[in-house]
């Protein structure tokens, strides 16, 4: 099986991040789906495993493991309300992730990482849809400059390890992900899961359930199993450097209440829906395009939106105990 940089044979995957949203969606795929390939092995890491901001730590991992290919998804992560709360940290976290992963995946001569920004990266003032090209053509949105300055250090590391040793490091430009083994927690998590968590609990409570903001802001949300099924494409199939956007279409676009009421349908809760102004929009849109994508795969297709968030919703009741919240 030909991979990038001529290797051939067997193939180690390391996938960093490996217990999260996104990783546990890649195991899923790979493990219950039979999506793997019987040349590959695959290892999913914790924060167990190593605390990646810790060169040694992530040296010795890649040293015991020796992949041949990484992906890279560990990270400081956070729904708006945490990045407005905490952005130094998110900044220094993920600086300190990034640098280690990648220069412990050349130490080792890895021969391709696919690691991961996101689309809240972009420049908050830009023409739409936003597209590859755009990522360092200004500030991103102040809400969350730490994340996203650290996210866009990545696609720099990439085209200077290119540069310098010609290695196959590329990043993928995931839209808003949910789905199973989110973290759901009110506070700090994204919101999807927040809302979900919030109408569980308003239904159990019998209270109303309150959406934060105005509810106009809009969003492109991407199921987890669809963006797990894309990122094994770029591992095996996507051969350039440059960053590619993984997002369901413009068209698929909803506000924030059109959102909230899904969830509401969902988990078919029959109490009041309130909006409180005081809370922050955050950034108004981000609207992203999936051309570049769809150019590669043209037949591509996603789990409807409703479908992907019922199964959410149906995992955290199942899950309730256990879930992160
Ligand atoms: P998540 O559910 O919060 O999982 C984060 C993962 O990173 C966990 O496996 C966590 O390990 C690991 N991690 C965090 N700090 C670490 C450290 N210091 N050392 C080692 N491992 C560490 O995040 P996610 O939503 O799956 O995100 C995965 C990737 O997708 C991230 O790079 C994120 O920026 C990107 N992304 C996410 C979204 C979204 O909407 N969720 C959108 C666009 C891009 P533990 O489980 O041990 O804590
Ligand atoms: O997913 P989220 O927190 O982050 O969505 P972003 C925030 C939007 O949802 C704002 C509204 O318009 C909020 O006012 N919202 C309504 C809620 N109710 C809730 C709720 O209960 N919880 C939350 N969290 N929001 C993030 C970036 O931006 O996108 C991160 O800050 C990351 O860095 C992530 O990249 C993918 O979509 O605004």
């Amino acid at each position: 099986m030909e991979y990038p940089g001529g290797h051939t044979g067997a193939v180690k995957v390391l996938v960093t991040g490996g217990s999260g949203l996104v990783g546990k969606a890649i195991q899923h795929v790979v493990k219950e789906d039979g999506q793997g390939r019987e040349e590959e092995e695959w290892i999913f890491l914790s924060s167990k495993d190593a605390n990646l901001m810790n060169m040694e730590e992530t040296r010795a991992v890649f040293q015991k493991h020796k992949p041949t290919h990484v992906i890279h998804l560990a990270a400081m992560v956070g729904g708006l309300f945490k990045n407005m709360r905490v952005n130094l940290d998110f900044w220094r976290n993920n600086v300190f992730i990034n640098d280690n992963v990648l220069q412990a995946a050349h130490e080792v001569g890895a021969v391709k990482v696919v690691s991961c920004l996101s689309t809240c990266i972009f420049p908050d003032k830009t023409t739409y849809p936003i597209d590859e090209t755009m990522i360092h053509n200004g500030p991103p949105h102040q809400s969350n400059f730490g994340y996203s300055y650290a996210k866009r250090m990545i696609d720099v590391h990439n085209r200077a390890c290119f540069q310098q040793y010609g290695h196959c490091y590329t990043a993928v430009i995931p839209t808003n992900v949910f789905g199973p083994h989110d973290n759901f927690s009110v506070e700090d998590g994204h919101v999807l899961p927040g809302l979900i968590h919030k109408t569980y609990l308003a239904q159990k409570e019998g209270k109303p359930l309150v959406v934060w903001g105005s509810g106009t802001p809009r969003r492109q949300f991407i199921y987890s199993l669809d963006l797990a099924r894309l990122f094994l494409w770029v591992l095996r199939e996507y051969n350039e450097v440059d960053p590619i956007i993984l997002s369901v279409g413009e068209e698929e676009e909803v506000s924030i209440k059109e959102a909230a009421e899904a969830v509401v349908k969902s988990l078919d809760f029959q109490g009041e829906v309130l909006y409180d102004t005081s809370k922050s929009d955050g950034q108004f849109k981000k609207t992203a395009s999936n051309i570049k994508l769809l150019r590669y795969l043209p037949n591509l297709t996603f789990t409807p939106f409703t479908q992907a968030l019922k199964d959410t919703c149906d995992w955290f009741v199942a899950n309730y105990d256990t879930a992160r919240k």
